[in-house]
């Protein structure tokens, strides 16, 4: 500042000194001023001679005459030879840069007026050295020391901008500046766009291999020779990740505006973008420190808008360009930088100045509007006061959901879309005023309107219904699932309060605040395995509002049911002789549980039983051949067993009765052969024993009642013998005579009671009738013999109704008590078919089966078992 105003008192006082030359050169003839201009170097030594005003006269000099050369005022830097016309420097060095200021445009020209003497030849010369740019001033930093810091992972490519311009006060390539970076080991390059110096990563930074990177900034001038100035580049490379402020265009701004413009108007808004979230992008602008405390006095930047208004307060002194440089700051990122050049122009015109009067409520100087707010909603009532009468209009600049309305004059700011604090919860209006032509902006305002939140959205459920399942037996006030919602708006109006459906069950219960669903008893799946009920979400606001959703809660198994036979004691009937593979019974197992849990597998435990479990139908069968003369009952125990981890088993016992079939003929143990012989003396007397036949049946029931029958005898006519049917004792019938003696042979069938083809077995009764009782030895039996009767089958008690009576009582107790355990047995066979029915009715069956069986009582058998089963 200093050199600058000594440097404007110095063209003060030539300038005063050349109005006194003009008007001196009033008196002399325009043909006496001639103009000469030299050029001179700057900064030369003294005497170094510039140039001789001699040489540009006319040599209208008479002889003898001597002309003399004269300043007419004074200077310090340069001389004039009186006689010779020549003209030197002096000690005082012609500083270009002093004499000519740095903003002084064009050439830089010490006007001098030399007057030539004597009178006779009088001339004022207008001398004008035009002081030459050396290249005398090196470049130099403000600051030598450059202090950036800039986080580790900053994207190679990115451009750092510095505030740190070199000056040169020399001009023309003198002061154009090239700028180079040393020791910047190739991380670091150096650029130049325009007005704006920036540093730009070439080489990925790494904070753990090198946090300081020590640099030297060298401007160089373009002169010849060139001069350079350095400054310490120092980078911290800060250990942080994060995006950083970048400023949407890297152009200077340039404004101008009048001098006298209005008090607060808005001189220009810098916008720096982080495209980080929430507080990360936040982004604080400040001045440069390098903005002088005059500009700052000038014009404000707002911190957070970056909005720069200009205090309309201007001094005469105040300069009329100002460089703002608007820091964007966003911790731990190097500022970004942008340039705002702002020119106060001396317009005397008074601009258009915009009136505001609010009609909406303003809080801390913002205009606050609900967001419900109906379309057309007056904000404010505005006017334009127009000294100068330039009949402009008020607009809105950008695109913002508010209107200008002429309203008798003026303006009325109004809204024009519905508001949506959701979407966007303040705006910054501009309010320009423009020349008619929409061309130039005269003044500008700017008013915030913030958005103030209504409770308009009810809360959401991220889905439209929730399942989670548990397994059953679970623990008490076991967490479920969270649910969540959300609601749009602010503060109590986007507050969410969970709560349970009218139709959940009274075990589950939420977290009114967290939506943590629990269960506050101990399922069973067996039970109910699916819990469908509502969940509501409401938010805080007046009147609340409130979104339901659908929870279907699964109860998954746990092996928690033993397999379940229908009963625990099963009783089979199943005949002998029961095919092999035969389906003997089904047996029905069930398991609560579901899947593998269910999955129940049965076996037998006896290992040697002719039976198997066929798990694939459920059924039991028979695996080898089943003789009732072998055994007539199996007692089988059966094991159940489910696919559970670890597995759950039941046993149950099964008693398989083995029903008779007339599988075996009468066995006659007595007498041993057909060749027995027994005699019989003729005194035997009649009605008398003579001979037993004994046989047993291995069959039960009517298969083992024995009947005995002469069929055949040799000799023939009539025997005195007779057999008793049913106990096989022959009998003599009347007195023996001669005619008697000699051999009997009698052929006797032995038939049992088989239904209904009884079996038979025959055996020859050899009886010798003899005066003597003398031993009988036979060696023969006759090869045929006289059919008594046709082979059939007989009742037990003959045809003739005349015969009953010669049935014994036992034998009538004996068929009474069969008949009963016929019954019985019907029923038996009843209750069999039920359970074996379907199968048995498509197996080939051999024909006796048909047959009814009765069955034979015994010590094995109780009639108990028969109620047991029914
Ligand atoms: C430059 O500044 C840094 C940090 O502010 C400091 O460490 C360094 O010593 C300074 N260098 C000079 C030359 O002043
Ligand atoms: C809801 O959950 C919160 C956070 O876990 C807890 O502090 C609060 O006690 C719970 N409320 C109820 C009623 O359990
Ligand atoms: C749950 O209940 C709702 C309403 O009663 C019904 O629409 C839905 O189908 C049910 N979901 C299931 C899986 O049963
Ligand atoms: C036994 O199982 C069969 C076939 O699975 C079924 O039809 C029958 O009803 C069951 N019986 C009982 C008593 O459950
Ligand atoms: C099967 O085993 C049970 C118990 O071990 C036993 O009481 C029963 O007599 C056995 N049955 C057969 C036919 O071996
Ligand atoms: C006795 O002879 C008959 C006829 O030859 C024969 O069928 C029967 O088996 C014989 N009985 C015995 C016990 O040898
Ligand atoms: C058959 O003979 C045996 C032995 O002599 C005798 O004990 C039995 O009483 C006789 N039976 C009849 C019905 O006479
Ligand atoms: C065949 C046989 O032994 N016959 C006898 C019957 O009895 C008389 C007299 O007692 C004997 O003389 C026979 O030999």
């Amino acid at each position: 500042m200093d050199y600058r105003k000594h440097c404007k008192m110095d063209w003060a006082r030539i300038l005063q000194n050349c109005i006194g030359m003009l008007l001196l050169a009033h008196m002399v003839s325009s043909e006496s001023v001639s103009e000469v201009t030299f050029s001179v170097k700057e900064e030369e030594d003294a005497s170094v001679s510039i140039g001789n005003i001699q040489q540009h006269l006319f040599p209208l000099v008479s002889n003898g005459d001597t002309l003399t050369y004269k300043f007419l005022e004074n200077n310090l830097y340069v001389t004039l030879d009186e006689i010779t016309g020549f003209l030197y420097t002096t000690k005082h060095k012609l500083d270009r840069e002093i004499l000519c200021p740095p903003d002084h445009l064009g050439d830089c020209v010490l006007q001098l007026n030399a007057i030539v003497m004597p009178d006779k030849y009088f001339k004022m010369i207008k001398v004008n050295i035009d002081i030459e740019d050396i290249n005398d001033n090196a470049p130099y930093f403000l600051e030598n020391n450059i202090s950036l810091s800039i986080s580790e992972n900053t994207p190679v490519g990115t451009t750092i901008g510095i505030d740190h311009l070199a000056l040169d006060k020399d001009t023309g390539t003198n002061s154009m500046l090239t700028y180079l970076l040393e020791n910047s080991d190739g991380f670091f390059s150096i650029a130049l766009e325009g007005e704006s110096l920036s540093v730009i990563i070439e080489k990925p930074l790494d904070r753990e291999s090198l946090d300081v990177h020590q640099m030297k900034l060298i401007a160089t001038d373009g002169g010849h020779p060139s001069l350079s100035g350095t400054a310490a580049l120092n980078v911290q490379v800060e250990d942080a990740n994060d995006n950083c402020p970048v400023f949407t265009s890297t152009e200077p701004i340039l404004v101008t505006i009048p001098e006298n413009a209005a008090a607060d108007s808005i001189v220009a808004q810098v916008h720096a973008a982080d495209a980080d979230l929430g507080s990360n992008a936040d982004i604080i602008y400040s001045y440069s420190p390098r903005v002088s405390a005059a500009s700052r006095e000038l014009f404000s930047l707002h911190p957070s808008s970056g909005i720069i208004t200009f205090s309309g307060v201007v001094e005469t002194e105040t300069p009329p360009e100002h460089k703002l440089s608007v820091f964007a700051n966003s911790a731990p990122c190097p500022p970004a930088l942008a340039v705002v050049i702002v020119y106060l122009s001396q317009d005397t015109n008074q601009q258009p100045v915009i009136d505001i009067s609010y009609i909406a409520s303003l809080d801390n100087d913002d205009v606050v509007l609900k967001e419900n707010v109906p379309v057309n909603t007056a904000i404010a009532l505005l006017d334009v006061i127009d000294p100068h009468n330039i009949k402009g209009s008020l607009n809105i600049e950008g695109d913002v959901p508010f209107i200008l309305k002429p309203h008798h004059g003026k303006y009325l700011l109004l809204t024009s879309k519905p508001l949506d604090f959701e979407l966007d919860k303040q705006y910054n209006v501009f309010i320009v005023a423009q020349d008619a032509n929409q061309k130039s902006v005269l003044n500008k305002r700017f008013i915030r309107i913030r958005v103030n939140d209504v409770n308009d959205n009810a809360p959401r459920f991220s889905q439209r219904s929730v399942e989670a399942s548990i397994e059953e037996n679970n623990g008490l006030d076991t967490p479920l699932i969270r649910l969540t919602a959300t609601d749009a708006d602010s503060d109590q109006n986007g507050q969410v309060v969970y709560s349970l459906g009218p139709d959940a069950p009274p075990m589950f219960a939420i977290n009114t605040s967290t939506g943590e669903l629990t269960v506050s008893s101990v399922l069973d799946r067996e039970q109910q395995d699916l819990y469908n009920f509502t969940v509501v979400a409401a938010d805080q606001g007046t009147p609340s509002l409130e979104t339901v959703t659908t929870v279907l809660i699964r109860v998954l198994d746990q092996n928690d049911n033993r397999p379940l036979f229908i009963t625990n004691e099963f009783t089979f009937f199943i005949p002998e002789n029961f095919p092999r593979l035969g389906e003997v019974a089904i047996i029905n197992v069930t398991d609560a549980d579901t899947g593998p849990n269910s999955k129940v597998m049965v076996s037998i435990l006896n290992s040697t039983v002719p039976f198997v479990m066929d798990n694939a139908r459920g059924t039991l069968r028979c695996s080898s051949d089943i003789d009732r003369e072998t055994a007539d009952i199996h007692e089988i125990w059966m094991v159940a067993i489910d696919g559970g981890n670890p597995a759950l088993s039941t046993t149950a016992k099964v008693t398989i009765f083995v029903l008779d079939i007339n599988d075996n003929p009468p066995k006659v143990l007595l007498p041993k052969n057909n060749f027995s012989c027994l005699p019989i003396p003729a005194s035997t007397a009649p009605g008398a024993t003579v001979a037993e036949i004994y046989a047993i049946d291995m069959d039960a029931g009517m298969n083992s009642v024995i009947s005995y029958k002469i069929i055949g005898k040799e000799a023939p006519g009539l025997s005195p013998f007779k057999i008793d049917s049913l106990t096989g004792n022959i009998t003599l019938q009347e007195k023996l005579l001669t005619n008697h003696y000699g051999m009997h042979h009698l052929f006797i069938q032995v038939s049992d009671g088989g239904l209904p083809k009884p079996l038979q077995s025959t055996i020859w009764i050899n009886l010798f009738v003899n005066e003597t009782l003398s031993p009988c030895v036979l060696n023969t039996v006759p090869e045929g013999f006289f059919q008594e009767q046709p082979l059939e089958m007989q009742n037990l008690c003959g045809r003739e109704s005349s015969e009953i009576q010669c049935l014994p009582l036992t034998f009538i107790v004996g068929l009474a008590m069969m008949t009963a355990s016929l019954i019985f047995f019907v029923a038996g066979i009843c209750m069999f078919r039920k359970a074996t029915v379907s199968n048995l009715r498509n197996m080939n069956r051999p024909a006796h089966e048909d047959a009814e069986i009765p069955l034979k009582l015994n010590q094995n058998y109780d009639t108990r078992d028969w109620v047991d089963v029914q």
